[in-house]
């Protein structure tokens, strides 16, 4: 299978100024995400219960798109919960949210992201403990998700979101401890660009563990629009034989439309080998 293009569409209002490339308009981001040639869709839904999966489900297929994966940042950002609260009873509660997420994706053949809701240690819980609970919540879920046949993506972020796994070589390392082998990186090049050495790098000692990418420029706009050279991550990606999704998770700069653009401009340049879409 080769690499698939995707773009991230945000339904999440408090997510507002956040690095998504469509917002609110489900029907006409994917109408727009197919006019422009991308094969697939990134969705961040506000709640589970949010999403109506048959409608979702047609939008897709009328539009000839799949679905990429669907983040649950919303829990943290409009609920405050993560995997390393203090509180058990709000570290299940997150638990929950991203358990009833994996079901909603896993409907739609996609995978669920843990990015924020990872959480972080302090407010009492030291580093450790805080990573006990964070490969709990992740043998639990990633066999969650194995029921739906895929697999459960955790991202490492940058040290200003999280104080927990920064680096791809950090993720192989606590997947490596797992029990679950269902649980696999998300390599975020804005994040890599803060945390790694050298990001083509990262990424080949990230082999057979990377499920899904975020691209995105050292600004966080569209690939293309920051200082971060491509082409050695590109030719990573294929040397390592990555065969998801490359997922356009960038600001709406200078708007949803053009950032598209760029990005899809930046797909052909860089991962088909071709000038023009
Ligand atoms: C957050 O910085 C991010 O990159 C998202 O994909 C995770 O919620
Ligand atoms: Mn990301």
């Amino acid at each position: 299978m080769p690499i698939r293009s995707s773009v991230t569409i945000s339904l999440v209002t408090e997510a507002r100024g956040g690095p998504f490339v469509f917002w609110d308009d489900l029907p006409c981001a994917l109408k727009k995400a197919k006019s422009l040639g991308f094969d697939a869709v990134e969705i961040f839904p506000p709640s589970p219960d949010s999403v109506d999966i048959e409608h979702v489900r047609t939008l897709l297929s009328d539009n000839g798109l799949t679905l990429a994966a669907m983040g649950t940042g919303a829990g943290w950002l409009r609920g405050r919960l993560h995997l390393c609260l203090p509180e058990a009873a709000h570290r299940a509660q997150a638990r929950e949210f991203i358990r009833a997420m994996i079901d909603v994706a896993g409907a739609l053949e996609a995978p669920a992201i843990i990015g924020s809701m990872q959480g972080k240690h302090g407010d009492g819980v030291d580093k450790s403990t805080a990573l006990g609970y964070l490969s709990e919540s992740l043998e639990d879920l990633g066999e969650h998700a194995s029921r739906w046949r895929v697999p459960l993506i955790y991202e490492p972020l940058n040290r200003y979101e999280t104080n927990l796994v920064n680096t791809i070589e950090v993720g192989v390392a606590l997947l490596r401890e797992l029990t679950t082998k269902n649980v696999k990186l998300l390599a975020d090049i804005f994040h890599m660009n803060i945390e790694e050495r050298d990001i083509a790098e990262a990424i080949r000692a990230g082999t057979g563990q990377i499920g899904h990418v975020h691209l995105v420029d050292s600004n966080r706009r569209p690939a293309g629009s920051g200082h971060i050279d491509f082409m050695p991550i590109a030719r990573a990606l294929q040397a390592i034989g990555y065969e998801g999704y490359v997922s356009a998770e960038a600001l709406p700069y200078p708007d949803s439309d053009n950032a598209a653009k760029a990005t899809i401009m930046a797909f052909h340049r860089y991962f088909f080998n071709t000038s023009q879409p």
